[in-house]
């Protein structure tokens, strides 16, 4: 989608600070970070949200997790712990409508969420 900034992110039309990249997944640092480690893991392809899942994206969603547990082990919060977030929708909290999971960690995160 032309005005969506995450799609930017992943055509490279838009700067940030890039963790991981393949074919159909990017992660990048969150720009306004709420824990040591906040990095966004992304599809490449514009999906707006997790309603918006489709069965022929679970190996896609599956790979998201997996990139997720690679860069738990690289920020080195795999032994600490960490936290994976989805916002969805208005009133889950998400704000930019190309699906993406937060990953928190290097803090004590509390429960539960604000
Ligand atoms: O989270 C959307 C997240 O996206 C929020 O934590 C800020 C982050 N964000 C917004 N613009 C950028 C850019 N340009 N680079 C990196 N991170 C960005 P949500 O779950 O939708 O509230």
């Amino acid at each position: 989608m032309s005005d969506c900034i995450f799609c930017k992110i992943a055509n490279k039309e838009m700067d940030s600070e890039i963790v991981y990249e393949d074919e159909n997944i990017i992660a990048f640092k969150d720009v306004n970070p709420q824990a040591p480690v906040h990095l966004l893991i992304i599809p490449k392809k514009h999906i707006e949200s997790v309603m918006d899942f489709e069965d022929k994206d679970s190996e896609l969603i599956s790979k998201i997790f997996f990139v997720a547990q690679k860069l738990a082990q690289e920020f080195d919060v795999h032994e600490s712990g960490f936290r994976i977030v989805n916002n969805c929708g208005k009133e889950g909290g998400q704000t930019v409508n190309h699906v993406h999971f937060h990953l928190l960690g290097k803090r004590s995160l509390t429960w539960p969420p604000g």
